[in-house]
């Protein structure tokens, strides 16, 4: 999947190639324009331009000058820890345990290790397609429901308190949304698979009775998330280079971060956008 972007700069895109570069979004799912160099404004006022950008709702993740920047990052800056380390580290679409995800999720990295950093992503359109028959009629006749609470991070402020109180806050803040097991991509027309690994964690039939969990998981495995060796045939692994920001389809695609085994210095910056669509019908 992707396609590369040379030559692109914001400042002198016309609106007309801004329409362009999200109709490659849509049709190739990945694309990653090469040799960016940006400011964490001028970063944002690319953002802005693609669609609406929604900074994330915990601000222990947030850039210290713009908050619509949600950084993970392993380094200290004069001793303080900016954003969150080691994030999004499981199969997972960005904001699918919330009643709203996200169209496009961009990554415009700024530090990375000498080797092992890098993005996996399946297609859960060619995942769906997988589905023997009988998967494929639950698929389309159930809904899910998704939750953060198993990679909710502890906050330093979390030290001390009871986890018990800590576990009411996740589902007080964020309960659990649902959302259909499958649904038509508003551009491509698609029918995405939408389950992760990371966060859906029931599966209920139309008339809102829970299904065995087992068939969710047969759903997973068909699509290469519990392949914990990541060589599964629809597993793609992207490598980042500096320079790159990379925009993807966060309605067809799931993702899971590929951090380094030891603790080199990785930082990058994400976006979140909505598009003009709703994030299905
Ligand atoms: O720290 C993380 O891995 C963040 C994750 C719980 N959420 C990412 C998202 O936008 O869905
Ligand atoms: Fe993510």
């Amino acid at each position: 999947m992707g396609v590369f972007i040379y030559e692109f700069n914001n400042k002198t895109a016309s609106d007309q190639d801004i329409q362009d570069l999200k109709e490659l979004i849509y049709k190739h799912k990945i694309v990653v324009i090469k040799e960016q160099d940006l400011s964490p404004d001028q970063y944002c006022d690319f953002g802005y331009r693609l669609g609406d950008i929604e900074k994330y709702y915990q601000p222990m993740y947030h850039h210290p000058e713009r908050e619509e920047i949600f950084v993970s990052s392993n380094v200290p800056e004069n001793g303080q820890q900016i954003g969150v380390p080691k994030t999004g580290k499981f199969w997972h679409a960005d904001y699918a345990f919330m009643p709203k995800p996200f169209a496009f999720s961009m990554v415009y990295p700024q530090a990375i290790p000498s080797k092992n950093r890098g993005t996996y992503f399946i297609d859960m359109f060619k995942a769906f397609r997988g589905l023997p028959d009988d998967l494929k009629s639950i698929a389309t006749e159930s809904s899910c429901y998704h939750s953060v609470r198993r990679f909710f991070k502890i906050r330093p402020d979390d030290v001390y308190r009871p986890i018990s109180e800590i576990l009411d806050e996740i589902e007080q803040v964020t309960p659990p949304s649902k959302h259909p097991t499958t649904f038509t991509h508003p551009v491509t027309g698609e029918t995405v698979l939408y389950i992760n690994d990371g966060f859906t964690y029931r599966i209920d039939n139309s008339e809102e009775e829970p299904l065995d969990t087992n068939i969710l998981q047969k759903m997973l495995a068909i699509s290469g998330q519990l392949d914990n060796r990541f060589e599964h045939p629809l597993i793609e692994h992207h490598e980042f280079e500096l320079g790159d920001v990379r925009i993807w389809d966060n309605r067809s695609l799931v993702h899971c971060a590929h951090h380094a085994a030891n603790s080199e210095p990785t930082i990058s910056f994400r976006l979140t956008l909505y598009d003009s669509y709703p994030f299905y019908e």
